[in-house]
């Protein structure tokens, strides 16, 4: 029988913030189902055996994970407001902005555990080594930034939502790290995606 489509995920994660983003942005419906990974009694192993979010549950059951996978997935069903280019070329470097903003993510993320850790049990070299891919991740995409209004040029696509998660996500676990004084066109970007509501209604809660 089928089913509304699911989103399984928390509030917290950039990677789901990205998903639920490029629904709004392509007016795909879809259930929320709030799971948060890290507790004990969460279900997502039963629909991702990575036991990561995002997952999307499609009408028959059937499950996609990651966040990449989800987003090409919205982005081939729903026609309106097309965030990835159909020409390979243009297409592989939107693909590239999101690779390097989820790597911040990912690194971020990686520190924000590994600090949760009681203090002699972490490893202050792989939080630098972490914080190191960060800060080059912010100042790859400043540079490639440089002035244009959005991260591909004159139009708004998934490139700039994976840059702005990624950044609302520093903003959010990591308010100490200054990036909008070091890079200043990011903060531009971000202030410029904040005025849409998609990015508005999904903004990181504890
Ligand atoms: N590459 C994955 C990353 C997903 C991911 O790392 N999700 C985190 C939340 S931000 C998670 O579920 N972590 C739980 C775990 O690692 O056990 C994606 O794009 O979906």
């Amino acid at each position: 029988m089928s089913q509304k489509m699911k989103l399984i995920g928390s509030l917290t994660s950039p990677f789901v913030r990205k998903v639920r983003i490029v629904a709004a942005e392509k007016f795909v419906e879809y259930e929320f189902v709030l799971d948060v990974p890290w507790n004990d009694d969460t279900h997502v192993p039963d629909f991702n055996p990575l036991g990561k979010v995002p997952v999307w549950v499609l009408e028959d059951g059937k499950t996609l994970f990651d966040s990449r996978v989800i987003v090409e997935y919205l982005e081939n069903v729903s026609p309106v407001g097309h965030l990835l280019p159909k020409d390979a070329r243009p297409r592989i470097a939107v693909k590239r902005w999101e690779a390097l903003a989820d790597g911040v993510c990912d690194a971020a993320a990686l520190v924000f555990v590994e600090k949760k850790r009681p203090g002699d049990r972490q490893d202050p070299d792989w939080i630098r080594r972490q914080m190191g891919k960060v800060e080059a991740g912010l100042k790859a995409l400043s540079e490639e930034l440089g002035q244009q209004t959005w991260c591909t040029g004159e139009f708004f696509c998934l490139a700039d939502i994976a840059v702005g998660c990624a950044l609302g996500y520093l903003d959010f676990r990591f308010p100490e790290i200054d990036w909008r004084r070091k890079h200043p066109n990011l903060s531009e970007l971000y202030d410029r995606l904040m005025q849409r509501p998609a990015f508005k209604d999904t903004i990181p809660v504890a």
